[in-house]
């Protein structure tokens, strides 16, 4: 996992977007943003051990790919890059393929997280983010969910939104 601050052009949102400036692990830790790497034989049990340990009972895999989606790719991958946020942790395992999940930091400004495969990232609720597939346009995810999938996007600015209000608080009392 490659983390650094996005460059803030508009160009393609499947390009690096690097600025050469990195963001270390503490001061992705302090957005309360977790972050694993299990890509050894037994990546598959860490993942389910991790799960367990959450609460999370279920998941699926999903593949973004214009040949998994056909036609309707290019639109999913622009809603995925709307900023948004969800009322509960998001969380997704990187089975094949890489992809960048940008989130915001204290002052406002992009973090890209670029994840390979084995990665693993932990998005807490509350927190404003959005995803991109790179330019190779395939990635193929693991999401984990507790019962029902709580996925709604809530659509950037939602500030009054309680999840807000309190990850607001969890990251400022660090
Ligand atoms: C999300 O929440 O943006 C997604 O689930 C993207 C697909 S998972 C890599
Ligand atoms: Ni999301």
């Amino acid at each position: 996992m490659k983390v650094y601050y996005h460059d803030n052009t508009a160009e393609d949102q499947r390009l690096d977007h690097d600025s050469g400036v990195e963001v270390p692990p503490e001061a992705v830790a302090k957005l309360g943003v977790l972050a694993y790497n299990f890509s050894s034989a037994t990546a598959l049990d860490n993942v389910n051990s991790l799960a367990k340990a959450r609460g999370y009972k279920n998941q699926d895999v999903i593949t973004i790919s214009p040949a998994s989606m056909g036609d309707v790719y290019e639109e999913k991958v622009k809603m995925f890059y709307k900023e948004h946020l969800h009322e509960d942790e998001e969380i997704r395992y990187v089975v094949e393929g890489e992809g960048f999940f940008d989130v915001r930091d204290v002052e406002d400004r992009w973090v890209r997280l670029k994840l390979d495969a084995g990665d693993l990232i932990i998005l807490p609720a509350g927190i404003y983010h959005r995803f991109s597939t790179t330019s190779s346009d395939y990635i193929k995810a693991m999401r984990l969910f507790k019962d029902e999938p709580k996925w709604t996007p809530l659509p950037r600015p939602c500030d009054d939104n309680q999840y807000r209000v309190e990850y607001l608080q969890s990251i400022t009392a660090n």
